[in-house]
């Protein structure tokens, strides 16, 4: 998907009430052999979840009734392994799906925050750099204040097979917000949703130009636990960002590891009055 669709396109699932007055939200995924464009004219043989790495980012609210349904039509087994609270066979660890193969993950969504999706078959890490994964944000009861929301995954791309990410981007795509800078309004309220899942390094990190955000560790509280302008996150780890810009002008953002943001995680906002 083009990363700026990408970034406010939320899944809520197709949605009913239950007798008992709980909503359940039904999920369709589908797991599927693609290629996928990394950077501008380089295409990657993914393996996505629904067609895009990374996947859709599915959203819900704390207490909803979950129904992930996923149907494998790629040419390895996979399985959802979610990030939150659910009962061991809802894992995604030990019910392997076969090529051609189905299985409907059903939970509670609990607590609210910011999670990950991904595979879990072995081994995890190929499973994982070949692209299955996906944001999974399960909203506070109360919601949180009004704010212009984004999702940004932190990811890398191993074109050549040898072990190391030629290209780091958040959303697929290489410098894609360098060439068409996100538009925010001075005193725009923002929210980001911030997952790392970057394969062979050990960590990733998001830092802010000219500006300084709340941060919510996992997004498990509605208390920011600081107030910085870099946030360092290890794979699997996810954080929630609220901040304004005073002034119009084009800022910067970028991984703090200088190597990732030379090979195309950078991006810009382009702040209006
Ligand atoms: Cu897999």
């Amino acid at each position: 998907m083009d990363p700026m669709k990408f970034l406010t396109t939320f899944d809520t699932g197709t949605v009913t009430r239950l007798p008992n007055g709980r909503t359940q939200r039904e999920y369709r995924i589908v797991a599927l052999d693609a290629e996928v464009e990394a950077a501008p004219g380089v295409w990657f043989p993914a393996w996505t979840y629904n067609g895009t790495v990374p996947g859709p980012t599915l959203r819900c609210t704390a207490g909803d009734s979950l129904k992930i349904h996923f149907f494998n039509e790629g040419s390895h087994p996979h399985t959802i392994h979610f990030h939150g609270i659910h009962p061991a066979n809802m894992d995604g660890v030990f019910e392997q799906v076969p090529p051609g193969g189905r299985f409907t993950y059903e939970f509670p969504a609990e607590p609210f925050g910011a999670f990950l999706y991904h595979c879990h078959t072995m081994p995890v890490k190929k499973h994982i750099h070949k692209g299955l994964y996906g944001a999974f944000i399960v909203d506070p009861p109360t919601p949180r204040p009004k704010a212009t929301e984004f999702v940004m995954v932190m990811n890398g791309f191993d074109t050549d097979l040898d072990g190391e990410n030629e290209f780091y981007t958040v959303n697929g795509v290489a410098n894609y917000y360098v060439e068409r800078p996100i538009p925010l309004k001075v005193g725009e309220p923002v929210r980001i949703y911030l997952v790392n899942v970057t394969e062979f390094d050990l960590i990733n990190s998001f830092h802010l130009h000219a500006n300084m955000f709340r941060l919510y560790r996992t997004g498990t509280s509605l208390t920011h636990s600081e107030l910085t302008d870099t946030v360092m996150l290890c794979q699997g780890e996810r954080c929630v960002l609220e901040f304004t810009y005073r002034t119009p002008g084009r800022y910067m953002f970028h991984a703090h590891q200088s190597e990732f943001a030379e090979l195309g995680w950078m991006g810009f906002f382009d702040v209006t009055a």
